[in-house]
């Protein structure tokens, strides 16, 4: 048998997504060399559809580290968000409480900028890998096997960052006995689409409706984005654009106080369902997991990506101090540090889910809407879902 090609570096970051092309810009900051491994295309990761939403610390993150030019010129600031239910609709305005925005610039466009930045610095970033495998992780000369291009190359370095979402290798390489798993499955799901036409509104929608959550988000002046809370496995063709729209004017509202939900052309239809999923410790050893492979989080709070730059935002000093100094200390406290924010999203996130979805259960509706009065009409309810919503200080 031939021995593998053998690259050495000192973090091997597993996945180039978000949270991996920033850990590595992050580190190529203070000096430190990695090597990202990526199974997909760089197509296939460039397109992908997902998150709409910068809170605060991102965008702060962000520009501290050159990477928040474009965001800035074709970005939309805003202020809050609109909740609403039948005959209601209150705008919560982050900036008057908590004094912070968040922005609208779509996950593909981060994506896009941290590819950008990290091309124009020469990383290497290895795309299309096969069969990815992690060994030695309780060393400190850990190693990522893969096939790429036809052969087999051994990836070295003194960690390895876990940065491949929740179907990677990584969480799984924290071994039973050591990882602790907490989940929570909703009983429905979201159908999203991308329509060209400009947005019915300056800021985004969480709508309550008894049919069933609605949400209305955007990507740019002339692109929508729009949800629909719908039942779990539900086939995509049984929404027809017809009844795409129909819904989402009912449950948005069209006609209360004059507001209109303007149609235009679906371009994307997809069906996505929601769960909440903690795995700790997010460090094993050699091993340090950041973003979806150590936790996932239900859109309604928008936190996802961001919960991966905040991890990432605390796992990059930790590895630089470990790697060039030897010195341990932030490394040791990453799982620690990183978990309370998660925690705190897990929390908000599920509490954004379960005030706004629909489950049939009479005693929860009242509920539901006795909590959305209460959020809307009291200030103290109203500021605490601003400072979660907009976002905790990294480091919280
Ligand atoms: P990512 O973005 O999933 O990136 C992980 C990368 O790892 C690669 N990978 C591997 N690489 C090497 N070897 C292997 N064996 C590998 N297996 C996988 C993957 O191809 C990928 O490139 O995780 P990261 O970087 O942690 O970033 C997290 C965010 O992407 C995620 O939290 C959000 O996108 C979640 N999310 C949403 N969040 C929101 O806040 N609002 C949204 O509207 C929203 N929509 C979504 C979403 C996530 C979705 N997924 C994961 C199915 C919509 C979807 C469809
Ligand atoms: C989106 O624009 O895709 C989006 C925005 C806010 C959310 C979820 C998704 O809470």
């Amino acid at each position: 048998m031939t021995s593998p090609d053998l690259i050495r570096t000192d973090v091997v970051i597993i996945g180039a997504g978000p949270a991996g092309m920033l850990l590595s810009h992050l580190l190529a900051a203070d000096g430190v060399e990695s090597v990202v491994v990526e199974t997909r295309s760089a197509e296939y990761v460039a397109a992908r559809i997902r998150a709409g939403i910068l809170e605060h610390s991102t965008v702060d993150l962000l520009r501290q580290h050159g990477l928040a030019d474009r965001l800035e010129r074709e970005g939309d600031e805003h202020r809050g968000i609109y909740l609403a239910w039948p005959g209601e609709k209150h705008h919560v305005d982050f900036v008057d409480l908590v004094g912070r925005s968040v922005w609208v610039y779509g996950q593909t466009e981060v994506q896009k900028d941290l590819v950008a930045a990290r091309e124009a610095a020469g990383q290497q970033v290895l795309y299309e890998c096969g069969d990815v495998t992690l060994h030695d992780l309780e060393s400190d000369a850990p190693f990522v096997e893969l096939v790429h291009e036809g052969r087999t190359v051994r990836v070295q370095g003194r960690v390895v960052a876990g940065c491949d979402g929740s179907f990677g290798p990584s969480r799984a390489a924290v071994l039973e006995g050591v990882r602790t798993t907490w989940e929570r499955v909703y009983p429905y799901s979201w159908l999203g689409i991308l329509a060209d036409v400009a947005p019915s509104t300056d800021e985004l929608i969480y709508a309550w409706h008894p049919d069933g959550f609605a949400m209305h988000s955007m990507r740019s002046a002339t692109v929508s984005r729009l949800y629909l809370q719908v039942p779990n496995d539900t086939p995509v063709q049984d929404w027809s654009d017809d009844r795409i729209w129909t819904a989402l004017a009912e449950r948005l509202g069209h006609g209360h106080d004059g507001w209109e939900l303007t149609p235009g052309p679906i371009t994307e239809k997809s069906v996505l369902p929601m769960r909440s999923y903690v795995q700790t410790p997010m460090r094993h050893g050699s091993l340090f997991l950041a973003g979806d492979s150590a936790h996932i989080v239900p859109p309604t709070g928008a936190k996802g990506l961001n919960l991966a730059v905040a991890d990432v935002g605390l796992l990059a000093p930790a590895l630089v101090d470990l790697v060039r100094k030897r010195d341990p200390r932030l490394a040791d406290q990453y799982s620690d540090a990183a978990l309370r924010r998660v925690w705190r999203c897990t929390h908000f996130s599920w509490w954004m889910t379960t005030m706004l979805h629909t489950a049939g259960d009479a005693f929860d509706t009242q509920l539901q809407l006795s909590q959305l009065r209460w959020v809307a009409s009291s200030e103290a309810g109203r500021a605490g879902l601003a400072e979660n919503y907009a976002g905790l200080p990294i480091g919280f």
